[in-house]
């Protein structure tokens, strides 16, 4: 560009533009003839009668929506959940500990073992009913000397609780001297509104709305040992404990390992 040549806006010739003047929406879309008129009726379609064209709508409506329907997603599928387990329909199960040797209980502690603890690696347990028996010799008299002692009863209490409503607490009980005693309680699960309730693996089990997982706690109380005494009453020997033998017996249903 020369220093003398000054730049020109473009221009716009607005006679020309005037000249189309704009078309509206219905004119845009409207069917057109043979010599480029405009038709307010399209022929063919208006031959259909009203009524039929009204019919072929509403199915084609119909169809159109049936086939989204079906082909529309249903969303996120739920994750696959077992079916809540039918424990009436599982195999009975029973359990004893047999008679087994307890610790030697000091007076005054108690002994709490977890029944879990007891019948693992027997799969899922659904547990029905649980007693429990414990039995005790007190040790012979003793003697200081000439002097024979008697040694005086000894007293146990027996328990079992659990995680739910169902427990049973014995009355602290005493040997007679020189004879064997025992204690047994009994728990039914059901008196705790559930009908069972579940020790081991429950992973992947639904359980219904009368089972719950849980735990049943032994617990053996050795509340006083009577020493050997004799009378006149000088000099005692201390008892300071006494064992026991303990045997637990469970009923209920299993799913096996
Ligand atoms: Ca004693
Ligand atoms: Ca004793």
């Amino acid at each position: 560009m020369s220093p003398d040549e000054t730049p020109t806006e473009p221009q716009i010739d607005v006679g020309e533009a005037e000249a189309k003047p704009k078309k509206s929406m219905k004119e845009r879309f409207a069917f057109l003839d043979k010599s480029g008129k405009s038709m307010d009726k399209v022929p063919g379609v208006n031959k259909i009668p009203r009524s039929a064209r009204v019919l072929v709508l509403i199915i084609a409506v119909v169809l159109i929506v049936s086939i989204i329907a079906i082909s529309w997603p249903s969303g996120e599928k739920p994750p696959d959940l077992p079916d809540t387990v039918n424990v009436a329909k599982l195999e009975d199960w029973s359990w004893t500990s047999g008679s087994t040797q307890g610790e030697f209980l000091n007076e005054g502690p108690t002994l709490t073992q977890a029944l879990s603890s007891m019948v693992e690696g027997n799969g899922t347990i659904f547990i029905e009913m649980v007693e429990v028996t414990i039995t005790w010799q007190d040790e012979p008299d003793g003697s200081i000397g000439p002097r024979q002692k008697e040694n005086q009863p000894d007293t146990f209490q027996l328990e079992i609780n659990s995680t739910i409503n169902a427990s049973a607490m014995s009355e602290e009980m005493s040997n007679t001297h020189g004879a064997s005693q025992s204690i047994s309680v009994f728990v039914d699960i059901a008196d705790s509104g559930y009908s069972y309730l579940v020790i081991g693996n429950t992973t992947g089990i639904k359980l219904g709305d009368d089972v719950t997982p849980g735990e049943i706690n032994i617990i053996v109380h050795m509340i006083v040992a009577g020493d050997h005494t004799s009378s006149p009453q000088v000099l005692i020997i201390n008892d300071f404990g006494n064992d026991y033998t303990i045997e637990i017996s469970v009923t209920g249903k299993v799913i096996p390992e």
